[in-house]
């Protein structure tokens, strides 16, 4: 199964409009309203999931990068925002269920996003998006 979530609009389910609005939360009062200047290329930075762990478990992202988690473990994991105890699933919550399902999030403003696996709290994970 391979799952895309890349809707360049807002609406709806989008998780690309959802990491937009929790990189203007938590950046408030930091500035850095938007690009400004020439950018690089985007790109595509890949997290693997893979013996209960993201690999790697931080990433240095900027705005217009898409990270994509790859499931590669045969037990049911989630990419959830926010942290065990303060879940933020209206960013963005999502299953990785069977060997090699993908999702994708687009990164749309700076900010420090974490994340974790509903059924396994001890799985982690950080993005930090520069403008
Ligand atoms: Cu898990």
């Amino acid at each position: 199964m391979r799952k895309e979530r890349k809707a360049p609009i807002l609406r709806g389910r989008d998780l690309w409009a959802r990491v937009a609005v929790a990189g203007v939360t938590l950046l408030s009062g930091c500035g850095g309203d938007g690009p400004s200047g020439p950018r690089d290329e985007p790109r595509t930075l890949d997290v693997e999931v893979v013996d209960f762990s993201y690999r790697p478990d931080t990433v240095n992202a900027r705005v217009g990068d898409t990270i994509r988690w790859i499931q590669r473990d045969a037990i049911p994991h989630t990419v959830t925002a926010g942290t065990p105890a303060g879940p933020r699933p209206e960013l963005f919550d999502e299953p990785l269920d069977q060997v090699g399902a993908v999702v994708e999030v687009e990164l749309t403003t700076s900010g420090t996003v974490s994340y974790f696996c509903r059924p396994h709290p001890g799985m982690l994970g950080t993005i930090v998006i520069e403008p």
